[in-house]
């Protein structure tokens, strides 16, 4: 039998001197968990969620604890804010060492999204790597083969040792070097295994529901990211495989709701790729004790109205709450102490009253909503504001002062 098997490989190899013997006899299977969009330190409508995002990253390490992955990929928006508090990258920082204890042999990676302080995220970049976590803040922009591997390619081994596959991780970026940066990368890969690439940007044709059209200007086309086995995508919150990518291609969405127009279901993503068949995804939804919620749901009704649903609402646990409310009169002057004291009873958390006017209440608004503006960065409301008024994109300089303006403003913030 050991003889058949031996010549069996040794035609193999004649005929396809490429392959090594692992490839002949085994189909090697990568399993990664996918996540994104954490958004740690994020705080609604001035209350606090360390609780929620403490929660989440738990159930994350039961998760790993069960699944045992090769490959935990964290695709951007780890942090709310460019320049988070120490409480919140104290809550980073432990939740990290505990996945990593959580299976000792994972890859683990984290690339910045357009909320992450990509210089920051670098700074301890090589702490990090000491934990085996490989952490990519900014692009490298050398063309030389060697640095972009270093910086951008992340060999996967299962928990014997074997190699399984590669990582390509691009962080958000408003520049790449090159329209073909993702797929010039995935020349350096070694391509008899599968090949992942991580990326925080919009997709085209992606669902953006509970998004504004932010960042339609720089929207990759799937052409783009062609040849790799599986792309992991953050910065859509709406988990979600994109159009004609046979599931190549998706968005794991966010594992809590960051906007009350996030209405579809929050999970994390376990991908198992065997050979480069199309990958096999399963999601595991994540679970709130506070989960946001516009009353009534569907269509905006009359203040006393509206409240008398709020009233009714049933769900026990201890909503974060937006009124939706029909204005076909005045809002009452004591409007939001009311909704507030209805709240107070349930132990809900009043958010915001979202007010529609009865002659627009069918069309699609076209101004933005104050949920979509809080979701936007700042470099992302400059560049809403340049393409409006100018209609060009920001450019390097205007960038680089914005962002330098920016960190002076969190560290006045924090002293
Ligand atoms: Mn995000």
């Amino acid at each position: 039998m050991a003889k058949k098997k031996e010549t069996a490989i040794s035609i193999f190899h004649y005929l396809t001197p490429n392959f090594s013997d692992k490839t002949t006899i085994f189909v090697i299977t990568m399993k990664i968990i996918h996540t994104s969009d954490w958004h740690l330190g994020q705080v609604l409508y001035n209350y606090d969620r360390t609780e929620e995002q403490t929660g989440f990253l738990e159930q994350l390490v039961r998760i790993v604890v069960n699944e045992q992955p090769d490959a935990l990929l964290v695709s951007g928006d780890v942090f709310h804010t460019s320049a988070p508090a120490a409480a919140t990258v104290r809550m980073y920082v432990d939740a990290m060492l505990e996945l990593r204890n959580a299976c000792p042999t994972m890859t683990m990676v984290v690339i910045a999204g357009n909320h992450d302080s990509a210089s920051r995220l670098d700074s301890d970049r090589k702490l990090w790597q000491v934990a085996g976590i490989h952490v990519v803040g900014a692009v490298e922009r050398s063309e030389d083969h060697s640095a972009l591997t270093e910086h951008h390619l992340f060999t996967v081994c299962d928990a014997r040792g074997e190699t399984v596959g590669t990582i390509v991780a691009v962080p958000h970026c408003y520049r790449l070097p090159s329209p073909s940066f993702y797929t010039d990368l995935l020349t350096l890969a070694d391509h008899r295994l599968p090949v992942v690439l991580m990326a925080h940007l919009t997709m085209k044709d992606s669902d953006t529901t509970g998004h504004d059209n932010i960042g339609t200007l720089d929207s990759v086309a799937l052409e783009r990211v062609a040849g790799y086995d599986y792309v992991a995508l953050g910065h859509i919150h709406h988990a979600q495989d994109i159009k004609d990518s046979q599931k190549r291609v998706r968005y794991c969405g966010t594992p809590l709701a960051v906007s009350f127009d996030e209405k579809a279901k929050h999970s994390v993503s376990v991908v198992t790729l065997h050979g480069h068949d199309g990958p096999q995804v399963r999601t595991i939804e994540i679970e709130t004790d506070r989960p946001l919620q516009t009353i009534p749901n569907d269509e905006p009704l009359p203040f006393c109205d509206a409240l008398q649903r709020l009233e009714e609402f049933p769900d026990s646990r201890q909503c974060y709450v937006r009124l939706n409310v029909l204005l076909n009169e005045p809002l009452p002057i004591d409007a939001y102490e009311r909704a507030a004291a209805q709240c107070a009873k349930k132990n809900y958390r009043l958010c915001t009253i979202r007010t529609t006017t009865p002659n627009t209440a069918s069309l699609t608004p076209s101004a933005m909503s104050v949920d979509r503006f809080q979701e936007m960065t700042p470099i992302d409301v400059a560049n809403r504001y340049v393409a409006s008024q100018l209609g060009r994109e920001l450019n390097e300089q205007e960038m680089r002062m914005i962002h330098e303006t920016l960190n002076k403003i969190s560290e006045e913030e924090h002293t």
